[in-house]
């Protein structure tokens, strides 16, 4: 009997992941909880929980009194936040990970999801294309704890058989939650403004291409891994992810297809750096031939369906 954890459910994945989880697996199977109050869509499709990643014997009594089998630990806190405070990162990142890494080794429970993200390259990584495996040198405390967790997972797998999956995200768009503070949000916040000011000044310059994906697309590939069987699961650590890549430019050109007189404006901030360190382009043939993951959504759907959801939010 599968029963469901989603930690760091009111974040911008967890919003969407918890709904999808609860029509796949029944909403009583589907167990949401965070630090702060979900959507209202998660409070009343099933049961939510106040939980904090960094109280162990927290996460273990919610395991307990749910009889939780599976966890998906989304608990983080991303690139552009953690720059601000990297140590207090560093501790939520990764204490939050051994928390759940120990409490299913110890309950012998029988998965965990873990995200890790396109954060894991660095500066001298190959950006496009990016293979799975090549050299990874990270400069952010994000991408840091992220390449960090990503050897404690397969370490876990190793040495104590908890079977730990994950997936390297790129930059994820969305209308159901906020994007949570990372250098890829200005592709979410874009719609906000074309829709309320047909206007958006961007922090990133107009020709940084970086890995994008619908949520649509992140939430079958979570699931899809998640629900392979393990032997396909050949990777550990994580996998590579690839959807759709684009520059601000190229994203403002799709938008003015539906929004003639959409403008856009630059002011590059300091999540310039570290989108520069980012990989373009991701090979994620790894995914592809284990466990058969393939993206539906390209550029121009993604923003038909973004303009018109966030449209309707405002009407
Ligand atoms: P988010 O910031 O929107 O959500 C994270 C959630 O974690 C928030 O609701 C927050 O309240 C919660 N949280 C923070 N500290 C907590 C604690 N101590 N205990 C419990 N909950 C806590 O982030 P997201 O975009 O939903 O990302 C989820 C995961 O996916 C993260 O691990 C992130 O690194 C990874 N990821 C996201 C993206 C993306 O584009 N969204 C890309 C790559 C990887
Ligand atoms: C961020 O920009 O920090 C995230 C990510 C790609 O990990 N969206």
């Amino acid at each position: 009997m599968k029963k469901i954890l989603v930690v760091g459910a009111s974040g911008q994945i967890g919003t969407d992941l918890t709904v999808e989880l609860r029509r796949r697996f029944g909403e009583e199977n589907v167990i949401a909880s965070d630090i702060k109050e979900p959507s209202k869509q998660v409070l009343e499709s099933g049961v939510f929980e106040i939980l904090d990643v960094l109280n162990k014997s927290q996460i273990e009594s919610v395991v307990d009194t749910h009889q939780i089998t599976e966890i998906y630990h989304l608990a983080a806190i991303l690139s552009g936040n953690a720059e601000k405070a990297p140590k207090r990162s560093w501790d939520i990142n990764m204490e939050g990970l051994f928390n759940v890494l120990d409490v299913a080794k110890e309950k012998k429970l029988s998965k965990i999801f873990w995200p890790s993200s396109i954060a894991v390259f660095g500066p001298t990584t190959p950006s496009q294309f990016t293979p799975q495996d090549t050299i990874m040198d990270p400069n952010t405390v994000y991408g840091i704890s992220k390449l960090a967790g990503e050897r404690w997972c397969e370490y876990y797998y190793q040495k104590f058989g908890v079977d730990v999956r994950s997936l390297r995200y790129p930059g994820l768009i969305s209308y159901t939650a906020e994007a949570g503070g990372g250098t890829t949000d200005y592709a979410v916040d874009i719609f906000y403004k074309a829709i309320q000011d047909r206007k958006y000044t961007c922090f990133l310059k107009a020709e940084t291409a970086l890995p994008m994906m619908f949520m649509e697309d992140a939430i079958n590939a979570t699931i899809g891994l998640m629900e392979a069987p393990a032997e396909k699961v050949k990777i550990r650590s994580s996998y590579n992810l690839g959807g759709i890549s684009f520059d601000p430019q190229t994203l403002a050109n799709a938008i003015r297809v539906h929004m003639a007189d959409f403008t856009i404006d630059y002011e590059p901030d300091f999540r310039q750096a570290i989108a520069d360190s980012w990989p373009k382009s991701i090979d994620d043939v790894r995914a592809r031939e284990d466990w058969g993951w393939e993206a539906k959504y390209d550029l121009e759907a993604m923003t038909k369906i973004m303009l018109d959801e966030v449209a309707k939010k405002f009407k």
